[in-house]
């Protein structure tokens, strides 16, 4: 398991490395992916270190439904709520979740396909 001092995650919740940051409360804070795919590519995350969605207990309920809250307002900032986004969570190796730092990608802009690849 990544070390909370070696989540990349953490650290630019921390601001020790450098993000765009466009939303942060007391427990949530979202940023631009680094690897856009899509118009619209941002990462809304908890603060706290939650490796993954199999990390998620009856104690985080509540905060991971913000994520999805804040997500939707930074879509309305973004001007696409009415043309529509997706809302993805990455869990394990199969999704390809590469940082193990729970978190909600915000993508739209464009048009999506179903079932993604
Ligand atoms: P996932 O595959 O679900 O674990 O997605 C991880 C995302 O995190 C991926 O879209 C790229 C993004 N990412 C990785 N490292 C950084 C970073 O240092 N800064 C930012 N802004 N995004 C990152």
């Amino acid at each position: 398991m990544v070390a909370m001092q070696e989540c990349i995650f953490c650290k630019i919740s921390s601001g020790e490395l450098p993000a765009k940051i466009v939303y942060t409360d007391r427990d949530v804070i979202a940023f631009e992916d680094i690897n856009k795919e899509a118009p619209v590519h941002v990462l809304v995350i908890p603060k706290k270190h939650i490796p993954g969605a199999n990390k998620v207990d009856k104690g985080n309920i509540e905060l991971l439904g913000r994520l999805v809250y804040v997500a939707s307002k930074i879509a309305k900032d973004k001007k696409i709520e009415s043309s529509g986004y997706r809302l993805v969570i990455n869990s394990g190796k199969d999704a390809g979740q590469d940082v193990l730092h729970m978190h909600l990608h915000l993508l739209g802009g464009r048009k999506f396909t179903w079932p993604p690849g």
